[in-house]
């Protein structure tokens, strides 16, 4: 999980690539890698594998080691509800060439998730990616897409229930990015909010 980077006076500090994410289930990651296979034969790019598919959240970025437990306090205090995530359309980014699925209808608990995770990051001194844009909720299927012009694919909405967040270190290496999860955060569900909180 730790590279070594230099530092200004010429030393070396140790430091986590990390990010926030809803994790899917097995069978909506499994779904949701189909598609992004099927849409990288016909468009060229490098399809999400079932393992990684995931929504970010936050993206930090590099962390120092020494960080990392005021990083996971600070997403211990995030209250925010369980809700469902339907992903109900696909979308292309030119620019980026990322194919990716969204909602049309992003749920209100998803939002305030977002905004109290943001919220809570930057009180505890951690830059957050984009934090001065608005929150845009996907998930990318495909990067590097060479026909961006492929038409975009139309299948029934998939849902995925979410109960929990995580934090995930990110190694990068030449061909592709290795996740792992180092921590784990419920939301707040029916059962807990009558008891254990
Ligand atoms: P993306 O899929 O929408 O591109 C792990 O790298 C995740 O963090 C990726 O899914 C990516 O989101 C997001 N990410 C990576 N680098 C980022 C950056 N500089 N700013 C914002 N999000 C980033």
């Amino acid at each position: 999980m730790s590279a070594e980077r230099g530092t200004q006076d010429g030393g070396w500090v140790e430091t986590a690539r990390v990010f926030f994410a809803l994790w899917p289930p097995p069978e909506a990651a499994q779904h949701l890698s189909d598609v992004a296979d099927v849409f990288a034969q016909c468009a060229g790019g490098r399809a999400t594998r079932r393992t990684t598919v995931h929504l970010t959240l936050a993206f930090i970025g590099d962390v120092k080691l020494e960080r990392l437990a005021d990083l996971k306090r600070a997403a211990r205090h995030v209250r925010a509800e369980a809700f469902d995530l339907t992903l109900d359309h696909f979308g292309l980014w030119h620019h980026k060439r990322i194919f990716w699925a969204g909602c049309s209808v992003v749920p209100p608990a998803l939002v305030e998730l977002a905004s109290a995770l943001r919220t809570a990051l930057q009180a505890a001194e951690f830059d957050v990616a984009d934090a001065r844009r608005n929150f845009f909720p996907h998930v990318t299927l495909v990067r590097k897409v060479m026909a961006p012009g492929t038409q975009l694919p139309n299948h029934a909405p998939l849902s995925w229930p979410c109960a929990h967040f995580v934090l995930v270190s990110s190694s990068l290496s030449a061909k592709r990015a290795a996740y792992r999860m180092i921590a784990e955060y419920p939301l707040i569900t029916a059962a807990l909010s009558l008891g254990e909180l």
